[in-house]
């Protein structure tokens, strides 16, 4: 058996910052896992280094589901945001490592490949309409299917998902977190309009999304999904926060727009009722913030009963790892729905090699013996960590708003 001899925390911002669990094995096989919570980093370095690798030292790497239920019941405080991106981390490293040994590329071991490809969604972001519609024609011509539209609020001077000229979309980005003001009536305005210009600009043939980033309430959700309708979103995602899961039982009530929610999420129990009562289409969890490719097909296994697909959060704060992972999963899961990709920079991508593909609208995980990604350790140390905030935001008067 590949005894765990070594574990450690790789801290690393080739543009923003990434946490990297790297575990290695007596026979010298290595695994990593992705740890990044945004803007919570060094809560999560802190939980595995104190609390997880003691405990990990001289275990049987290849018993994923006994480390798993270890770490998740062993540690009495069960669950969390921190608690579970580290036990994902770990977990991920051992699916790696279980590849590895196997000489099979994980989605192998997972069932094996039961799509050609993940269908994935790019992002166009503009601050007006006309810029997010040229935004999409670009990613349609790279060949993508779906896209996902956002734009700026007219007399807002920020939006949620709007890049900074000139710059790639980065959300942490300040040293503390920067404001943002939100106007629910002029969003609400403004939205129909960007789906019925893009309808004209770009016909039918592309897959059309939207995320409100929880800033709606269940009946201004509602307004929203039923206006947006007659353009046919492929979704419409976490229109109001879900800590109230039985709220989106009145949000089915007034549309038929598809929704997707819980890249918050952090286990299955934060799902259930959603899952349960068919309150929503497309379940966001991702490996990395909910517990890794263990517990995430857990999710995935109830969503499937009830005929809800899998739409994973892929922006830039999730790692190649991470990407990496979810392209396994997906490739592999029954009731695979999308995949988000917002591509990495050049300064990332050389930091983690890996051997997942984007080829006409899919991605493929790659044939790669384990997750088929790598870190380069030298390259990774010339980028050092620096603290980084999500962005607040208030209404015109001042009110804290979910951001
Ligand atoms: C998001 C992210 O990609 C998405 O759908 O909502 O941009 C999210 O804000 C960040 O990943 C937060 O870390
Ligand atoms: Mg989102």
């Amino acid at each position: 058996m590949p005894r765990i001899v070594d574990a450690r925390v790789i801290i690393t911002a080739p543009g923003r910052n990434f946490v990297t669990l790297k575990i290695t094995c007596d026979d010298g096989t290595t695994g990593l896992g992705d740890a990044t919570l945004n803007g919570r980093e060094m809560a999560v370095v802190a939980y595995l280094t104190e609390h997880v690798v003691p405990c990990l030292i001289g275990r049987d790497a290849h018993r994923i589901e006994d480390v798993w239920q270890y770490l998740y019941k062993g540690a009495y405080w069960r669950r969390g945001p921190v608690t579970m991106t580290a036990i994902a981390a770990v977990d991920t490293a051992l699916w790696d490592i279980k590849g590895k040994i196997a000489g099979l590329p994980v989605y192998q071991l997972l069932g094996g490949a039961a799509r050609d490809g993940c269908l994935v969604y790019a992002h166009a972001n503009g601050v007006t309409i006309e810029d997010t519609i040229h935004e999409a024609r670009a990613a349609i011509r790279d060949g993508y299917r779906a896209v996902r539209l956002q734009c700026g609020v007219p007399g807002l001077p920020t939006t949620y998902g709007v890049a900074k000229p000139g710059e790639r979309y980065e959300p942490a980005d300040g040293e503390l977190p920067t404001e943002s003001v939100w106007s629910t009536p002029q969003y609400l305005r403004v939205v129909p309009e960007l789906f019925r210009l893009a309808r004209e600009a770009l016909g039918w043939d592309v897959h059309l999304l939207h995320d409100v980033h929880h800033r709606l309430t269940p009946i201004e959700a509602g307004r929203l999904g039923s206006d947006l309708e007659p353009y046919r979103p492929f979704w419409l995602e976490d229109v109001t926060p879900a800590e109230d899961q039985e709220a989106f039982r009145l949000i089915r009530h007034h549309t038929t727009t598809p929704l997707a929610v819980g890249e918050v999420f952090n286990s299955i129990w934060d799902c259930k009722t959603l899952i349960e009562n068919q309150l929503i289409d497309y379940i966001r969890a991702t490996v990395v913030h909910a517990g890794g490719i263990t517990h995430l097909r857990r999710i995935a296994a109830l969503a499937d009963l009830y005929q809800i697909r899998t739409g994973c959060h892929g922006a830039t704060d999730l790692s190649p790892v991470a990407m990496a992972a979810a392209l396994h999963f997906g490739l592999s899961v029954p009731n695979f729905g999308i995949q988000e990709h917002m591509p990495h920079t050049t300064d990332t991508d050389a930091v983690f090699p890996h051997a997942y593909r984007f080829e006409d609208g899919l991605m493929h995980p790659g044939d790669a013996p384990g997750l088929g990604v790598d870190i380069d350790e030298e390259l990774a140390k010339e980028y050092g960590y620096r603290r980084a905030y999500l962005p607040v935001n208030r209404l015109e008067d001042g009110t804290l708003w979910s951001w």
